[in-house]
């Protein structure tokens, strides 16, 4: 029997055979359950990123990974050249689950911002009569919604954009969460078609936005015809302790009514990543039939978009996320460990804040942007058996699975403690 290899050696083998398009921390992980991943050599970790808040629901949560399965077994791929018995159940409950008239199911993340962007200019030219190829949408500095050419195209991160040029145009870039200068740029562009944003910022830093600002940018682009595009691919799915970010401020827990008067309904909704649980690539664009029904046969589409198997994946990690109130539980816990951390930020030179909703947490390292601090920080922590990374040279994000409960929390808030006070620069 084969060998098996060492972190080292799979290391090397991703070094030589793999595009380096990533930079990652030197862990090797070979199995996940639950709140924890074990890595080639036996040793067990807390897993604190959650793969970008894909796993929501734990990881290889037994009921997602038993749909994936079964249905790997019967049918997995039929394209939409014809129908298939997973789809239709699977778009009536998405849609009645967030409540949305329909979806367009697409795979990644990147992919249904990119559909979101076609469908607003598609509404905007057959609905609201802009000229064509004259739509402008407006989206904020320091984004994040994938790394597609058009979607680097209203980057103002370097490093996502320089020397993929030349870039797609049509968009307008203003200052997050300030609705003056959202307002000014509806007032000053007549072509406006949509305003694209996450309800909290997630790689630019997890910068929660100012109470508020959601629903008044939500009532601006209405008063103004413009669509309000919510990208919750990483807020969404109970990661921020309501089902949606957008509904963040309405403490609805798990599901949000429609009618309930702070509910901030977008337009157009994108969805990724938890939506699967972090099984299966798995995405969706919900709206309403005005705006959804301007997309014709033959006009969308992609091989996988919608396929068997991502639509029972897709039931089973959303029917967890109801079942087992993964949004009241990061609610609950959210307050807990921004407490803790805080408790610990008096007591520390090294870490100057923290800063979240939920379970989507960040904290601030006491160094530049440019400094290893936090990158140091993170190897320490995973020699103490907790999995993080940095999202921006000083910032460190902490979104651990929504399964977990408050004795798992503790005792990572314990290894956080004892990492940042054993800490040497
Ligand atoms: C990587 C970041 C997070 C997203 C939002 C769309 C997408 C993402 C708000 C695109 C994806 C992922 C991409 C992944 C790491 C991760 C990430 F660090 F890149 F920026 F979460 F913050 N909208 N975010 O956060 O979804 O196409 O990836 O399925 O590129 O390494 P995707």
């Amino acid at each position: 029997m084969m060998e098996k290899m060492t972190s080292g050696q799979l290391i090397d083998l991703e070094d030589k055979y793999g595009a380096h398009n990533y930079h990652p921390l030197e862990v090797v992980l070979e199995r996940g359950e639950g709140v924890h991943v074990w890595d080639v050599e036996g040793k067990k970790y807390y897993d604190f990123l959650s793969a970008y808040s894909a796993v929501n629901q734990g990881h290889c949560h037994p009921k997602i990974v038993g749909a994936m399965v079964d249905q790997a077994k019967t049918l997995t791929l039929t394209s939409r050249a014809f129908y298939n018995d997973a789809l239709g159940p699977y778009e009536k409950f998405v849609t009645e689950y967030f409540g949305f008239d329909k979806v367009l199911p697409m795979n990644t993340g990147a992919e249904a911002v990119e559909t979101a962007i076609k469908l607003c200019r598609k509404w905007a030219y057959e609905v609201k009569g802009i000229s064509e190829d004259a739509a402008q949408i407006i989206v904020c500095d320091n984004n994040f919604h994938g790394r597609t050419t058009t979607i680097v195209s209203f980057s103002n991160d370097a490093v996502a954009s320089k020397n993929f040029g030349p870039f797609t145009p049509g968009f307008i870039r203003i200052p997050y969460n300030d609705s003056d200068a959202l307002e000014r740029a509806l007032n000053e562009n007549d072509n406006v078609a949509g305003f694209l944003v996450e309800p909290i910022q997630g790689e630019a830093g997890v910068f929660v936005p100012d109470s508020g600002y959601i629903e008044k940018a939500k009532e601006l682009c209405a008063a103004n015809g413009t669509l309000f595009i919510a990208d919750e691919v990483q807020t969404g799915i109970a990661r921020t302790g309501s089902l949606l970010a957008v509904c963040g401020d309405c403490n609805c827990g798990n599901t949000c009514e429609k009618d309930s008067n702070t509910y901030v309904k977008p337009d157009i909704l994108i969805l990724g990543k938890a939506i699967s649980g972090g099984a299966y690539p798995v995405s969706a664009v919900l709206a309403d039939d005005s705006i959804m029904n301007v997309i014709k046969p033959g006009q969308h589409g992609s091989t996988f978009g919608g396929n068997p198997v991502a639509a029972k994946v897709a039931v089973a990690a959303l029917e967890v996320v109801r079942d087992e109130k993964l949004a009241e539980n990061a609610r609950r816990l959210g307050v807990i460990f921004r407490k803790e951390m805080n408790r610990i930020i008096d007591s520390t030179d090294l870490v100057l804040k923290v800063r979240g909703r939920g379970l989507l947490n960040a904290i601030i390292v006491n160094d530049t942007e440019e400094s290893e601090t936090a990158w140091n920080l993170c190897v320490a922590l995973k020699e103490n058996g907790l999995l993080a990374k940095p999202t921006h040279g000083n910032i460190i994000r902490f979104a651990p699975p929504l399964v977990m409960n408050e004795q798992q929390l503790m005792e990572c808030v314990s290894i956080i403690e004892k990492t940042i006070n054993e800490f040497k620069q």
